[in-house]
């Protein structure tokens, strides 16, 4: 999907392969169908520290989205922003209670996870603790979470997280759980919940095209 040949050529995705959080923001701009242009930003060599970049975001943090004049960052925002812009496939049920779950599985990991693996604050621990206390560091923080998220969606889920249907709370678990699996090889064998959900994840075209390996910046082999 990611493309800059045809389709809405004004949208721009500033993105890096392995970054959950563009993740995220991938699979919507795939499940709505809408085309856009990928824009790398190497997050291991630092150019999201760069001033260029950080007229883009101040905080120095990928995704950015462009849309013309529209200049967005953080997912959540970004995905909100695309659900009003673009309502074809909706993000969220109309259902005010379901909808909520959505809004807070979402939270759990945008909140209580994913800060608490993101590159800059596992460089802190390294620096100003030790390296090895990273992994037990983002193992606490994952597990305590998906514990949550097991508990809270066991009374919601059908084939995905709220139901039959996709929603923003896919969204958010699919890179999570990707993350967890691929980066910090962590035992989903207590999250069975979860682990369910990411097979059903993984037949789906939107999320396939998604995925970091093929995105155009993640290594060739
Ligand atoms: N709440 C923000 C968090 C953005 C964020 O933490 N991005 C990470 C990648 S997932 C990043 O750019 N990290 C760069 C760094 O830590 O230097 C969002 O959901 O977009």
């Amino acid at each position: 999907m990611a493309s800059g040949d045809d389709g809405n050529k004004k949208l721009k995705l500033y993105s890096y392969w392995t970054s959950s959080c563009s993740h995220r923001v991938r699979i919507g701009l795939n499940f709505k169908g809408l085309k856009y242009e990928y824009k790398e930003v190497n997050l291991v060599t630092g150019e999201q520290h760069t001033p260029e970049f950080k007229k883009l975001n101040p905080i120095g943090y990928v995704p950015v989205l462009v849309d013309g004049d529209v200049v967005l960052s953080d997912s959540f925002a970004i995905l909100m922003y695309l659900e009003e812009k673009y309502p074809q496939h909706p993000l969220l049920p109309s259902d005010l209670k379901k909808k909520a779950i959505n809004y807070q599985a979402a939270n759990i990991v945008s909140s209580s996870i994913q800060p608490h693996q993101n590159l800059a604050e596992l460089k802190y621990i390294e620096e100003k603790i030790s390296a090895d206390e990273t992994l037990p560091w983002v193992e606490f923080h994952i597990g305590n979470g998906f514990a949550a998220l097991e508990e809270l969606l066991k009374d919601y889920a059908g084939k995905y997280a709220t139901g039959d249907e996709v929603y923003l709370a896919d969204l958010f678990l699919a890179p999570q759980i990707y993350r967890a699996i691929k980066s910090f090889n962590l035992d989903m064998s207590k999250y069975p919940l979860l682990l369910r959900l990411y097979d059903a994840y993984s037949e789906l075209p939107a999320f396939q095209d998604a995925m970091p390996e093929k995105q155009p910046d993640a290594p060739s082999s």
